[in-house]
């Protein structure tokens, strides 16, 4: 028999493999043919490799460094199938990536986080997805709609509020974003919610502006609440490559990125951005986003991604 938390396990490793599909069947699939085709290491198979993490945007300095440790081990522990070197590719790759970030937690009150990035990246839907997600295990969520700036934004997330069963705080269209972000901490407080979930307008990290006025909805937040937001997710979208690194290193100019929520993973084949970001932002992966669903948004745990990205059909 089965145990309730065996069968959410397993849930939770099909839905990731799912989502993954496209990347298993680009890179992986390349990696284990190459690996498979051949029965020695060779030169030759080193480049080969070299040019397929970089084309699933792992990133150059990644796939080298990468290609680099795996040489040295092949040395060290006398390897000379090609076959073996999956195993050894997955562990390097865990290493690379690193230990997984969970969710900040204030111990006294609610913990405000905030959803910050560029247009379109999906900050709604995660948002939403997470408040869906914390409401799962128990917790009191309200959502502030301090994207005033997007005619829909408001009415988007207060589907979200429904589906997640989460109360939503909003102004009118066109208003301060800060004041919103400052009336849901307060009703947070005031409510006892555990976690307050902030959702901000798109914007390019090019526009000064738009990246002050983030700066300041911070700012606002922690005078409603000293110690808020404990959280800011920058929101990343996958299929975007390599271009998602410089926008997270603009945002984190204008506000302390504590996190990252990498989405739509499910549309590319490319991802080896996972451990491009987790390997240059120095900034962890919180979250990924498999699709569109409420169920869609996962915390991101370096083992069950790897294991799945290789995993057979
Ligand atoms: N396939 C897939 N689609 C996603 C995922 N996350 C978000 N989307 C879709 O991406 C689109 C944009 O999502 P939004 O949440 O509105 O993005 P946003 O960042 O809030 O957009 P703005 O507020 O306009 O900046 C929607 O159609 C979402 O359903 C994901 O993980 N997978
Ligand atoms: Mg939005």
């Amino acid at each position: 028999m089965w145990g309730l938390m065996e069968i959410a396990r397993v849930g939770f490793f099909s839905k990731l493999k799912e989502g993954l599909a496209k990347t298993r069947n680009g890179l992986v699939a390349k990696i284990e043919n190459l690996f498979q085709g051949q029965s020695e290491i060779t030169e030759e198979l080193y480049e080969d490799l070299e040019a397929i993490l970089v084309q699933a945007d792992l990133g150059v300095d990644a796939a080298l460094n990468l290609v680099e440790t795996l040489r040295e081990r092949v040395k060290a522990e006398r390897i000379k199938e090609a076959r073996r070197l999956t195993e050894i590719l997955k562990e390097e790759l865990k290493e690379l990536i690193g230990e997984p970030g969970k969710l900040a937690k204030n111990p006294e009150g609610p913990t405000v986080v905030m959803v910050v990035g560029v247009n379109g990246t999906g900050k709604t839907t995660s948002t939403g997805k997470l408040a869906y997600h914390l409401v799962g295990e128990g917790n009191k969520v309200l959502l502030g709609a301090a994207d005033t700036f997007r005619a829909a934004a408001i009415e988007q997330l207060e589907i979200w509020g429904e589906r997640s069963r989460a109360s939503v705080i909003k102004h009118q269209m066109g208003s301060d974003p800060a004041a919103v972000a400052y009336d849901a901490v307060q009703a947070g407080l005031s409510r006892g919610s555990d976690y307050i979930l902030i959702d901000t307008a798109g914007r390019l990290h090019t526009q000064t502006n738009l990246m002050q006025e983030l700066e300041k909805i911070g700012r606002v937040i922690g005078r409603a609440m000293p110690g808020a937001p404990h959280e800011i997710l920058l929101v990343i979208d996958a299929t975007t490559g390599q271009n998602a690194l410089s926008q997270a290193k603009l945002f984190s100019k204008a506000v302390p990125i504590t996190g990252i929520i990498l989405t739509k993973l499910d549309g590319t084949a490319k991802g080896g951005i996972v451990a491009a970001v987790a390997d240059t932002l120095k900034v962890p992966v919180k979250f990924i986003g498999l699709g569109e669903g409420p169920d869609d948004l996962k915390p991101f745990d370096t083992d069950s991604f790897v294991e799945a990205l290789f995993e057979r059909d």
